[in-house]
């Protein structure tokens, strides 16, 4: 099928998030460097660069930002390529909304890099950051609701004009991310506004710890899944066109999209397990739906593996396996999300053990979740991220994605890989013995803690040595990107890169599933049982609030 080419607006857009998000990406991963000598004992950092300084650029830069500019990017391009070119107005607001998050984000950079703002991604109160570093925060989130609502615009126009249709798969999985995103930024919001910023300008004296970080985990784990989501996407939408494949079931896959707005956000407390302020009653019943909301990705586990599955038998695979053999792996646009997919297999099942209130004990504070949270976010959606770059960016560029790219983006997936078995490996094993996450080198003057140092695997320094493979990699993914942008061959005719989108049957699936009224009123209910009596408790038994602490 001849592609169809996207409208210039649209195409700088989706460029310019894909720029800023690969700009953020390369200075992160720098930071990450930096990390993993500065635990190895390696590395002391100039007097004027503080750990906690690098640790908070890392973790915002790669996680927030790389991730929300390239999702957004990707978003426009496939809107675009799926349910028509942008009107004037919806172009207008999507950069008036990029130009927001791309101003946030800079006072936010400028923040940490004065020193003011050393307070992790999680910026836990009662640690205190300038009052500009979450006003940045609040233009970030602004930025993306804006961007968001014109997509949803663009999105409402193509439903008046296509009245009882069901939209293309592709834009209905965009609109249910952005109701994800927006219906968990309302907890991040209301403690950046109501909390964080009138303490940090010195409007109140006090803070209410616990009920600031329970209102950022109401918002932190649907992060999770604005992130996962759009590699969702790629997984149920673009892989099996590259495959030469359909999507195996549309309404399967707008189902577990629904299942993720449903249970994605009433869950927070899992990543609170360990503090004092919830009753294990709201404990055990958010830890009920975080289960819940395992289904949708085993949903995903199972069409993915059928989608395979029946490509692999089309193409002649015979027996239980040979259909898997006769999967396109010479192509890395495949191969690099298919990695990506295995990666989550034990990424899931590390989150399952999380999850679990007894091994939550064992792992909660430790190397542990930096090792799970490397094998989710830092391989499943960032690999997908690059299996998608390698053909997007040409896609927007007009440039070819040549032979000996191609090499370099196996190079690249590889190393990836090779990395992250080492670091994360490294990491899961140390936060088993023990090794505390977040906190740079130190003797441990104790034998069983000096002890994390010395296994096969569970040592510093084979988590340094991954991670000095990751930059390298990250270091060539971005050349790779530099040369599609600018030197790559500029491509003609049937050389013309193609968004590619399977072909997804809709005809048995249920219209109410677009009816988007019940699953946000259904999602606003599990919120409010969810959440409505412990908040008020919080509010109402609230200690004397917290007065500020600046430790770097
Ligand atoms: Fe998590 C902590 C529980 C998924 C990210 N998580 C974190 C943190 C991050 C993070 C960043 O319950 C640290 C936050 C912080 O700074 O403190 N997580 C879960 C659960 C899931 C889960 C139950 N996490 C994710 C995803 C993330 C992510 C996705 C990013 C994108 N997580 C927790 C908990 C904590 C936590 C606790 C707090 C720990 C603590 O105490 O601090 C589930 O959603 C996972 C379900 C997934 C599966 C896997 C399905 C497999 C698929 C692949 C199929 C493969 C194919 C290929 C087809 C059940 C879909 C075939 C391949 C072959 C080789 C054959």
């Amino acid at each position: 099928m001849k592609s169809i080419q996207i409208g210039n607006g649209e195409r700088k857009l989706a460029l310019a998030n894909i720029g800023f998000a690969y700009s953020a990406f390369l200075i992160g991963t720098l930071c990450g460097l930096l990390q993993v000598f500065i635990r190895n004992d390696a590395l002391t950092l100039p007097g004027w660069l503080d750990y906690y300084q690098v640790l908070t650029a890392h973790g915002l830069l790669l996680a927030i930002v790389f991730t929300t500019f390239f999702i957004f990017g990707f978003f426009q391009a496939g809107m675009s390529r799926t349910i028509g070119s942008f009107g004037g107005k919806v172009l207008r607001w999507s950069w008036v909304g990029y130009a927001i998050t791309s101003l946030g984000t800079l006072l936010v950079v400028i923040m940490i890099l004065a020193g003011q703002a050393s307070v992790l991604y999680t910026f836990y109160a009662p640690l205190q950051a300038h009052g500009l570093f979450y006003v940045g925060l609040a233009l970030f989130v602004i930025g993306t609701w804006v961007q968001g609502f014109a997509l949803v615009g663009h999105y409402w126009v193509w439903r008046r004009e296509h009245k009882g249709e069901l939209s293309p798969l592709f834009a209905f999985m965009t609109v249910a991310t952005i109701i994800l995103w927006v219906i968990a930024c309302l907890g991040v919001v209301a403690a950046v506004l109501f909390q964080f910023i009138p303490w940090a300008f010195g409007i109140t004296d006090g803070i209410n710890v616990e009920l600031s970080r329970s209102l950022f985990w109401y918002f932190g784990h649907p992060l999770v899944y604005f992130w996962l989501l759009p590699a969702y996407m790629a997984w149920y939408v673009v892989v099996p066109k590259i495959i030469g494949g359909r999507v195996f079931s549309d309404s399967l896959a707008r189902l577990s999209f629904v299942l993720f707005i449903l249970f994605s956000i009433p869950v927070g407390f899992h990543h609170q397990l360990t503090e004092p302020g919830i009753t294990s009653f709201w404990k055990f019943l958010q830890t009920v739906l975080t289960f819940m909301v395992i289904i949708p990705s085993l949903m995903t586990a199972f069409s993915m593996f059928a989608t395979f599955e029946v490509r692999g038998r089309e193409l002649g695979g015979r027996g239980l396996f040979g259909w898997f053999r006769k999967l396109p792996w010479k192509d890395v646009r495949f191969t690099s999300i298919f990695i990506a997919m295995a990666f989550f297999i034990p990424g899931g099942a590390g989150g399952i053990i999380n999850a679990s209130f007894q091994m939550n004990e064992v792992i909660h504070n430790t190397l542990w979740v930096v090792g799970h949270f490397h094998i989710t976010v830092g391989t499943p959606v960032a690999m997908t991220f690059f299996g998608l770059t390698f053909w997007l960016v040409p896609y927007l560029t007009g440039r070819v994605f040549t032979k000996s790219l191609q090499r370099l983006a196996f190079i690249q997936i590889i190393t990836w890989s090779i990395g992250m078995i080492l670091m994360s490996t490294a990491q899961h094993l140390l936060g088993l013995l023990g090794a505390p996450r977040r906190t740079a080198y130190t003797g441990y003057a104790h034998e069983d803690a000096l002890a994390w140092f010395d296994g096969v695997l569970s040592n510093h320094v084979t988590m340094a040595v991954g991670g000095s493979i990751l930059f390298l990699s990250a270091v060539l993914l971005v050349f790779i990107v530099v040369q599609l942008w600018w030197f790559a061959p500029v491509s003609k005719g049937e050389n013309l890169e193609s968004f590619p989108i399977a072909a997804s049957d809709s005809s048995a699936t249920p219209t109410f599933l677009e009816n988007w009224k019940i699953w946000i009123a259904i999602a606003f209910v599990l919120i409010a049982v969810a959440y409505t009596i412990p908040l008020t408790d919080l509010i109402q038994h609230a200690p004397p609030g917290s007065g500020r602490f600046q430790t770097w």
